[in-house]
């Protein structure tokens, strides 16, 4: 029973890859206990070896099944259309989703880089070479299959670079899309609140280099901010909304845009 731990290992990592139904082909993997498996390119040619070690009972064993195929892999296209939208207490990054010749769309893992310089990587480092997209570890990508990432920590402020590429069923990773950045600016001050009648009326402090604001409201405290901005009207540094008694809490965010 335990020998055969090893290739069962084996083959439900390639159904989680491949995601369909298997048949045994019999690759004629050594037999092992105690051991372990793990995939890897270690030839560098654009297909998966296996690295296998254990113990067959006469003694151990490691083991490097080189991967023949002639049905190459190819690298996915980068990802297109990269976007970001800066909330009162998160930053979301999103994108389109990208193709591969060999796996289907809905199969391929996204994986980001976001720096305070370009290609630095340093806020969410990419465990690829940032410049050409090589993949340097056998994974999903850092955003798994979603197609956006949320920031949830208030940045300091500054510019942010940030890029994405796709990786496919054999872990190949396209190159990255073409950087973007997005800029943090300082939270306004001074946000007063003036309830008159039925409506509300929010002020507060220029914030330099912020071209608009947004206002974002909840019924508590603890829960889920929503961007409210639309709801009301601006004028200048101030914003008011019909809302009639209800008990609300506000946050205002800078924004470059
Ligand atoms: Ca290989
Ligand atoms: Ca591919």
């Amino acid at each position: 029973m335990k020998k055969a731990y090893v290739i069962l290992v084996v083959l439900c990592v390639i159904s989680i890859i491949f995601g369909q139904t298997f048949t045994d082909i019999d690759a004629g993997l050594t037999g092992v206990r105690e051991g372990s498996v793990a995939w890897g390119d270690y030839d560098n040619d654009g297909d998966l070896d296996i690295l296998l070690s254990g113990s067959t009972g006469a003694g151990y064993v490691s083991k490097i099944y080189r991967n023949n195929s002639q049905t190459f892999n190819t690298k996915p296209n980068a990802p297109s259309n990269l976007s970001s939208q800066m909330g009162a207490l998160s930053t979301v990054l999103s994108w389109d989703k990208a193709t591969d010749n060999e796996t289907p769309q809905n199969g391929l893992s996204y994986n980001l880089c976001i720096g305070t310089e370009s290609l630095r990587g340093d806020l969410n480092a990419s465990m690829s070479d940032n410049a050409t997209g090589y993949r340097k570890v056998v994974d999903l990508g850092n955003a798994q299959q979603n197609t956006s990432y949320t920031l949830n920590k208030a940045l300091p402020n500054g510019k942010y670079y940030w890029s994405v590429q796709a990786i496919d069923h054999a872990f190949a990773g396209s190159e990255f899309a073409p950087e973007k950045s997005f800029v943090i600016l300082s939270t306004p001050q001074n946000v007063q609140i003036k309830h008159k009648d039925d409506f509300i009326k929010l002020t507060w402090n220029e914030v330099p280099g912020a071209e608009r604001y947004y206002v974002y409201a909840s019924d508590d405290p603890e829960n889920d901010f929503i961007n409210v901005s639309k709801q009301g009207i601006f004028t200048n540094l101030s914003w008011t909304q019909t809302i009639g008694f209800e008990k609300k809490f506000y946050y205002i965010v800078a924004v470059l845009r």
